[in-house]
């Protein structure tokens, strides 16, 4: 059989290993550095493999990313041209990041920042109540997971629409896409959520002329990729007053850098890129039958467009 190979600083590989042989008792697994012959490698389950690695591994059929997204594989000109992408589309990981985005609008919504500082300054302070119908959450990319944390928001009350590339279909929530309607979305989104995939297309999509479209005192939660945000209009608008608050889970550099603004910014919330977290547990029996399948010349799920790059 052609080896696996396994590469990532975030998970663990025994685990991964464990669930796996459960599908496939005789996979012939190579952890980095332990590769074995590069040209043995047929298959590469990876999450940020160093720059560059691709190009021994000629024989490879197909790229798992260990994660949803792909834009780590992506990143590297040497990803062989005879290679699928495919990546993990795991609904325990959509569940996962509907309750972070669940968590984050909560509190900007029922003014968990202005209490918590009140709470310091041991002021027993009543504020107006807000009201859910009136507050308009928007979600950038209405994919695997923007849908699903769109429709869990929406059953809340909240006000709910999303931006993606093409019309969807969701029930309560208002569909905007295109770069043409990407203008009429922000200027009625209070709480702007980021799902996107890093692309091309998307670097930088959160920048001074996007977030001057956001009502004043909006919110901002990025969960899609540090790069969405160009860092100093975010925090120039924090400053301001313009973006009331922001919660951020994953950066351009990881971990944060600790002399980063946004370690100490009273409006930001820094999370260490935890919303959804790759399991071994839920998306192990995927990745076996991707493996079964690319094996034995059979097309593998979720396949990644190369083209679009998600
Ligand atoms: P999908 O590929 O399923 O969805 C991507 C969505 O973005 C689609 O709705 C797509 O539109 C839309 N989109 C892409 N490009 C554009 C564009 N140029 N203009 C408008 N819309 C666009 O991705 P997932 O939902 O699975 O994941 C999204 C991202 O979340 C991942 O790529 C990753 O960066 C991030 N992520 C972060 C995690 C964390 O722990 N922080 C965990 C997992 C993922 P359309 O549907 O019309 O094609
Ligand atoms: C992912 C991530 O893309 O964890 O899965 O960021």
């Amino acid at each position: 059989m052609a080896a696996v190979l396994f590469y990532s600083l975030n998970d663990s590989p025994k685990e991964w290993e464990q669930e796996l042989r459960k599908s496939i008792p005789d996979l012939d697994l190579r952890v980095w550095p332990d590769v074995g012959n590069p040209l043995d490698i047929e298959f590469a389950l990876v999450w940020d493999l160093p720059l560059g690695s691709y190009s021994q591994m000629i024989n490879l059929r197909c790229i798992c990313s260990l994660g949803q997204g792909v834009d780590h594989v992506f990143k590297d000109p040497t990803i062989p041209d005879a290679a699928q992408i495919i990546r993990l589309v795991d609904p325990w990981m959509a569940q996962a990041m509907s309750e972070w985005m669940l968590l984050n609008v909560l509190r900007f919504h029922r003014q968990g920042p202005e209490y918590e500082e009140l709470s310091r300054q041991r002021k027993w302070e009543v504020l107006p109540p807000p009201e859910t119908s009136e507050r308009r959450v928007g979600i950038l990319g209405m994919g695997e997971l923007g849908r699903d944390s769109a429709a869990k928001i929406a059953t809340l009350g909240f006000d709910v629409a999303g931006w993606s590339k093409n019309h969807k279909d969701i029930q309560n929530v208002m569909s905007f896409y295109g770069d043409g309607q990407l203008k009429d979305f922000l200027n009625r989104t209070d709480i702007l959520c980021c799902l996107l995939p890093l692309t091309p297309e998307t670097d930088g999509i959160i920048n001074s002329e996007t977030i001057s479209e956001l009502p004043a005192g909006s919110y901002i939660i990025n969960a899609g990729r540090g790069q969405h945000v160009v860092d100093e209009c975010l925090l120039a608008a924090l400053d301001t007053g313009h973006i009331a608050g922001a919660a951020l889970d994953v950066f351009r550099e990881e971990p944060l850098p600790r002399e980063h603004p946004y370690w100490l910014h009273p409006k930001v919330q820094v999370w260490p890129h935890v919303s959804a977290q790759s399991n071994a547990d839920s998306a192990a029996k995927q990745v076996a039958d991707a493996i079964t399948k690319v094996f034995s010349g059979k097309v593998p799920n979720n396949l990644v467009d190369r083209d679009r790059q998600y």
